[in-house]
């Protein structure tokens, strides 16, 4: 790994290091999030297995009695309002009762198992010598029994997203429709840190920010109950839902490795597949698509969450998926890194946010899903564009699809995490990293 690219990714590592925990950007996001860990640890993994291995215990250490991994652990060492909503916002019913620390009450998407088990891989002696799969594989598995016993609020087979916050794609269009009938806090009552960090044009609108925290206090004012009824937005997402589908063929793969019986894990992951293909694919448009678990029809938005399916191992569609991704609303393979969302819809924004840009999380989804279905060609293509589209813009949080230009926050730590492991694999037609 000598490209200078890789230099700097590692540079922003390091800089982005708290002490067991790397931030997803300075400034704008200054504490530990979920799902950002386990990208980042897939970075990591290259660097340093012990400290990769630490940023995944780091995370699961704010473990909630309940089996929950929260999307956020708040940084004690930083300001209180640094961040909004902070842990002042989230109170004590968010306090963890060992380590004292405070969380929101919400989760992310389960990339986690994935992610620890190829940190597992990448240094297997050093994972051994620590205990990290023998201390890890009980919390994965109780931060899946959450989502599946706790979060299938439709009684489908499938885990509820109950915020934007939790699916990731925080200001998706799909979630424009069930976010419509929520009442907004008037946004004079709360402080909006990120404008103090990114221009207003490339973030959320202060209208979906009112609903947002309309739907975190409500929440947390009902105790974190997990409720169809309490839940005034609760969506079945194929993001979600594919990430803890193949998350349980890791486990299976870790149970396998400690001497545990594998089988109920493939199990589930059958039973996750086939509700997907159930409930969330349409063979019309050889998509996924979200549904509203109140309503229980699709929320038929094309977004680039509708294809990350394709990282489920056995997946029946693949082929309608590729032929998707490569159609005019994702141009995949010709356009550098995947759009988030539908280049040909009319409210498409190239720089707001989920609403259109490229994120480089998404786009290692789609590309370890490419190289998991034996698509090798397409997923070189796919390494090389994004490595491209960051030597052209920097480590940006995302990029504008047909302009290459950046936006939102500068050295962001996944896109750096990224960027180390596309330079690792192996790129199209043999060319050099
Ligand atoms: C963004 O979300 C946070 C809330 O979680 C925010 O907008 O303040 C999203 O891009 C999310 O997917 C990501 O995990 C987080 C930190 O990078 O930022």
């Amino acid at each position: 790994m000598t490209d200078d690219l890789a230099r700097r990714a590692r540079r922003i590592l390091l800089a982005n290091w708290r002490r067991g925990f790397t931030v997803p950007a300075q400034g704008l996001y200054p504490h530990q999030w979920s799902w950002d860990s386990a990208f980042i640890a897939l970075g990591l993994r290259h660097l340093s297995a012990v400290r990769a291995q630490r940023e995944l215990e780091s995370l699961f250490g704010a473990q909630w009695a309940d089996g929950r991994v929260p999307q956020i652990v708040f940084n004690p060492a930083v300001p209180a309002d640094a961040y909004f909503p902070g842990p002042d916002f989230w109170g004590p019913g968010a306090r963890h009762a060992e380590t004292g620390l405070v969380t929101s009450g919400l989760v992310q998407p389960p990339v986690h198992a994935l992610a620890a088990w190829e940190v597992h891989r990448a240094d297997p002696v050093t994972s051994e010598r620590r205990g990290f799969l023998r201390r890890l594989y009980p919390r994965l598995r109780r931060w899946h029994d959450y989502l599946l016993d706790r979060r299938d609020l439709g009684g489908s087979g499938l885990v509820c997203v109950i915020h934007p916050w939790e699916s990731g794609l925080d200001n998706s269009p799909s979630w424009d429709e069930p976010l419509g009938r929520v009442l907004p806090v008037s946004a004079a009552t709360f402080v909006r840190r990120d404008l103090g960090h990114t221009g207003a044009g490339e973030r959320p609108t202060d209208l979906d920010y009112g609903r947002y925290v309309r739907l975190a206090a409500d929440y947390r004012d009902a105790g974190f109950a997990d409720t169809l009824g309490g839940a005034a937005f609760a969506v079945e997402d194929p993001l979600t839902n594919a990430l803890l589908s193949a998350g349980e063929t890791a486990l299976a793969a870790m149970a396998g490795e400690l001497g545990a019986d594998p089988a109920p894990h493939h199990e589930r992951a059958a039973a996750l597949t086939s509700s997907l293909m159930d409930l969330l694919y349409d063979p019309g448009e050889g998509l996924f698509f979200a549904r509203d678990a109140h309503t229980k029809s699709l929320l038929r938005k094309r977004t680039v969450g509708g294809l990350v399916p394709l990282i489920v191992p056995g997946l029946p569609v693949v082929e309608e998926l590729l032929k998707t991704a490569r159609g005019e609303h994702f141009r995949l393979g010709e356009l550098s890194p995947i759009p988030s969302y539908d280049l040909t819809a009319p409210d498409f924004e190239p720089a707001r946010y989920w609403r259109g840009p490229s994120w480089f999380n998404t786009g290692w989804l789609i590309w370890h899903g490419l190289r998991g279905q034996r698509h090798a060609q397409l997923a070189g293509r796919l390494r090389d564009g994004m490595l491209d589209a960051i030597r052209l813009a920097g480590f940006r949080e995302y990029v504008d699809p047909l302009s290459g230009t950046g936006h939102g926050s500068d050295d962001f730590s996944w896109t750096a995490a990224v960027a180390i492991d596309l330079l690792e694999a192996p790129a199209a037609g043999g060319r050099a990293a």
